[in-house]
């Protein structure tokens, strides 16, 4: 019998089978015999949850007792990924659950499987969200991440004629044994209505908002462990449900209907998650989930300092909170709100405390994709905002008068308001005014925030820009998604100190010519493609061949990311073949994943033509011993675990100074893949930690793609003048690849030869060089295995653990607080 040992939260195999029986009679209701595959992941995940809630619990009483200084991520977007084998990881019970439900004749790995991800997030900022809560919690920092609970999260992708098709994703269906609803944790959140004075009791006149109507935040929480520490930090996402008081009303006049149809108005707030990675013109729902994520977080720190701490005068000393990209930053607006109107601040305290709190991480420097709501929106929905946003603008542009005397066209572009046809709230310009450290997420990417698009802000406040380059999480992105590699890497180590300390991948470096390392190294590697081939083929029907060079590019579809210069490159190959032409070829698979905004025509468009590509690459007989094309349906974090371990070629190919700074290219390089890229974002970096001899290097410098555009640039002269350029656009308008239909391309076609504008004629003829020289290395496997490992092992400065310290050190002024492993 087994020793009793903690009743639901014993590490040892037999406590953890026995509780895994347990949760499956008592909260699935089944038992063994009659249990499907759902019920067993769903006691699995209970069994693993229980033993998590007791460290929380620790790591709840500890900060308490402390005072410790909390870091509030603010982000409307977390994309998880799932929990199970990430929390089995960081418990470091992954062997001892193994083995226990292997006793059982359960296999865990089928278990991991039936776990559907929360995809609560687009792409590389959500993930970041999600990496990042992770090595706070690793870094035993006292953390809370607030977001939105949305019922339905990012698309699920289908490819239903070579064509992206949407499907809803319902991950809620199921349940979800991850979250814990606090149904006391709940706030009113307003809307509409308008301003008025009064007199407070002292006589002093002061503002409050009347909202027209109020709907609620319930808190759900989930715990986020940490690898190596007892550590548990705290995800926070709310969901919207109908306040009381309007039920109440509508029901005591009479109006059941009424009354049920604004409760099911109310949750649609933080039903969907907006599926496009780019502000979308005049979407008033958004603008109401932005602000029901801020005005229920910031009334939840409010609420914990007054319950801890007391009045709110140290508030910016108990809290820091980072705005994740400008989607939060109505938070700025609302601290002032919650400070002046109802905590009887005065303008110069509630400022004081606000600019102390807030730091601002920007993602992007496009144009179209940074955000400005319409001043008539605010007047609408958040009167009260709006007046506060024009009471900082005014301050701040006093300040700025007083800094540059006469200098009118430097107001104007620094204003919080853009004038113009319709009046417009810069949000980005909040978020800079309203905090008091600014940072973009790799040097080349920090370096244009300060030099360019917050140039006159870094005149006024230079000490307020920084730079921290992003990082990823090893223990998800090696250890889980790729055993083969976190084994051989302790092995060859000698230890497995590395998951905790990335650098610590050097050790690596001194066997890199070791010839049994080698060998170990590609035999994991050809593992990894044999599992991808046969989910590929069961997923997809084709068939991968795991002898050919797995090159792959998986990100959102963009034409900024130039997933049609890599097409242009698999025509290329096409041809060639065609001709005969296979000296120096090697064989190889490309293989794409990813998802188009459903509103972006162009980039559906490019997921048809990749389809298009392969059916006809596929089916050759001639062509597809060389080449074969695949396209992953539903690329997300689940699909990413099975990409990242089987890749020999990352694809970085943005136009130098687009891509703020990229994760997949870490992600990549940690699972021993090579990279062809452009100097840009975190590219810069990558290809100096692991040595530019390591790195497959083309492309315009983001300076040279400036030149270009001031000096102008026709991407029809260079049409005209590379024949083998003008042959596969043309091949593509031929209709060989769309049975016969000439015009199916011509929007995208057209559009490179007469406006490229993100310069993909211009750098393919540098790219189809560098990827000669691609297969020429990768005809040496030997040479092509060396880099491998050389990648792997010089990786290590890429771990979001590092990113979060200089996070920590720099910017929050926070250290760690370390929980305590006690009974
Ligand atoms: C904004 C307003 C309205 C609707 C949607 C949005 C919205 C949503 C998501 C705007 C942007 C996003 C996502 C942006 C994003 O993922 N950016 C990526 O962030 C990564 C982490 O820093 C970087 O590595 C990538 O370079 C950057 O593109």
């Amino acid at each position: 019998q087994a020793k009793r040992e903690h009743t639901r939260t014993g590490m040892s195999k037999d406590a953890f089978q026995r509780d895994l029986l347990d949760n499956l009679f008592y909260i699935q209701g089944r038992f063994r015999e009659v249990a499907t595959p759902h019920d067993l992941y769903m006691a699995a995940a209970y069994t693993t949850r229980d033993r998590l809630l007791a460290r929380w619990v620790k790591s709840a009483q500890t900060f308490k007792a402390t005072h410790a200084r909390t870091v509030c991520y603010l982000s409307a977007e977390y994309l998880l990924g799932p929990h199970l084998a990430s929390n089995l990881v960081n418990l470091g019970i992954t062997e001892t659950a193994r083995a226990a439900a292997e006793e059982l004749g359960m296999d865990m790995d089928a278990l991991i499987e039936e776990e559907e991800e929360p995809g609560l997030g687009n792409g590389g900022l959500g993930r970041l969200a999600a990496c990042f809560m992770e090595s706070l919690a690793t870094c035993q920092i006292p953390a809370i991440g607030y977001g939105i609970r949305y019922e339905f999260g990012i698309f699920k992708q289908a490819i239903e004629d070579g064509w992206q098709v949407e499907k809803g994703d319902n991950w809620l269906r199921n349940g979800n044994p991850w979250e814990i609803p606090r149904p006391k944790i709940s706030f009113a959140v307003g809307f509409g209505g308008h301003t008025e004075s009064y007199r407070d009791e002292r006589s002093q006149v002061r503002l409050r908002w009347q909202p027209a109507f109020e709907i609620r935040g319930v808190a759900y929480d989930t715990p986020i462990l940490g690898y190596g520490s007892q550590n548990v930090n705290l995800l926070r996402l709310w969901k919207a449900e109908a306040s009381e008081s309007l039920d109440l009303q509508a029901f005591n006049t009479g109006d059941y209907y009424g009354a049920v149809h604004a409760k099911i108005e109310a949750e649609t707030l933080s039903k969907v998650l907006y599926p496009n990675d780019e502000p979308e013109a005049g979407k008033e729902l958004r603008l109401k989930q932005q602000y029901f994520l801020v005005s229920c977080s910031m009334q939840d720190m409010i609420r914990l300092h007054l319950n801890t701490v007391g009045p709110l005068e140290g508030f910016a000393d108990k809290f820091t909170v980072q705005l994740n990209d400008t989607h939060p930053a109505l938070a700025v607006a609302e601290l002032m709100r919650l400070l002046l109107d109802r905590h009887a601040m005065t303008w110069e305290e509630a400022w004081g405390i606000t600019h102390k709190t807030f730091c601002y991480t920007n993602h992007t420097l496009l144009p179209e994709a940074l955000e400005t709501w319409p001043v008539s929106l605010f007047e609408r929905l958040l009167p009260r905002h709006l007046e506060i946003i024009y009471e900082i603008n005014r301050r701040f542009l006093d300040e700025v008068r007083m800094r540059f005397l006469g200098d009118e066209a430097r107001v104007r572009r620094m204003s919080l308001i853009a004038e113009g046809h319709e009046r417009r709230v810069r949000m980005a310009h909040l978020a800079v005014v309203g905090s008091h450290a600014v940072n973009g997420v790799a040097k080349l990417h920090s370096y244009l925030v300060k030099a360019m698009l917050f140039k006159d802000f870094a005149e006024l406040w230079p000490e307020r820009f920084h730079n921290v380059t992003n990082g990823v999480t090893p223990r998800r992105f090696v250890v889980v998604a790729n055993p083969r590699l976190a084994k051989l890497i302790t092995e060859t180590c000698g230890q497995d100190d590395w998951i905790r300390d990335l650098e610590q991948l050097r050790a690596l470096e001194p066997h890199v010519d070791d010839a049994g390392l080698q060998g170990r190294w590609q035999e994991v590697k050809r593992a990894a493609k044999q599992d991808l081939a046969q989910w590929m083929k069961q997923a997809t029907g084709i068939e991968l061949d795991p002898e050919s060079m797995f090159d792959v590019q998986a990100k959102r579809i963009h034409e900024y990311k130039r997933q049609h210069l890599k097409v242009l490159h698999i025509v290329r190959c096409y041809q060639r073949i065609k001709q005969g032409q296979v000296q120096g070829l090697v064989p190889r698979t490309f293989i794409f994943g990813g998802k188009a905004a459903p509103g972006y025509f162009m980039a559906k468009l490019i997921i048809k033509l990749i389809n298009a590509v392969a059916e006809v690459v596929n089916n050759d007989p001639q062509v597809n011993d060389w080449i074969r094309v695949a396209f992953m349906p539903d690329f997300n974090v689940k699909n990413g675990q099975r990409l990242y371990p089987a890749a020999e070629l990352s694809e970085q190919i943005s136009l130098a100074g687009k891509e703020a700074s990229g994760t997949g290219n870490m992600k990549f390089s940690m699972n021993g893949a090579l990279t062809i890229g452009t100097l840009d974002g975190a590219n810069i970096e990558i290809r100096e930690a692991v040595g530019p001899e390591n790195f497959f290097l083309f492309g315009l410098t983001a300076e040279e793609v400036l030149q270009r555009q001031m000096t102008g640039y026709r991407p029809w002269e260079y049409y005209q003048n590379d024949p083998e350029l003008k042959s596969d656009l043309d091949l593509i308008n031929s209709g060989l690849f769309s049975h016969g239909d000439t015009q199916l391309f011509r929007p995208l076609t057209d559009n490179l030869i007469n406006h490229d504008p993100f310069m993909v004629l211009a750098d393919y003829r540098a790219y189809l060089e560098c990827q000669e020289q691609v297969d020429r290395i990768y005809r040496d496997p030997e040479r092509w295995t060396r880099m491998s490992i050389l990648n792997v092992a010089r990786i290590g400065y890429f771990s979001s653990d590092r990113a979060i310290r200089e996070y920590a050190e720099r910017i929050w002024q926070v250290g760690p607080q370390p929980v305590l492993d006690t009974e």
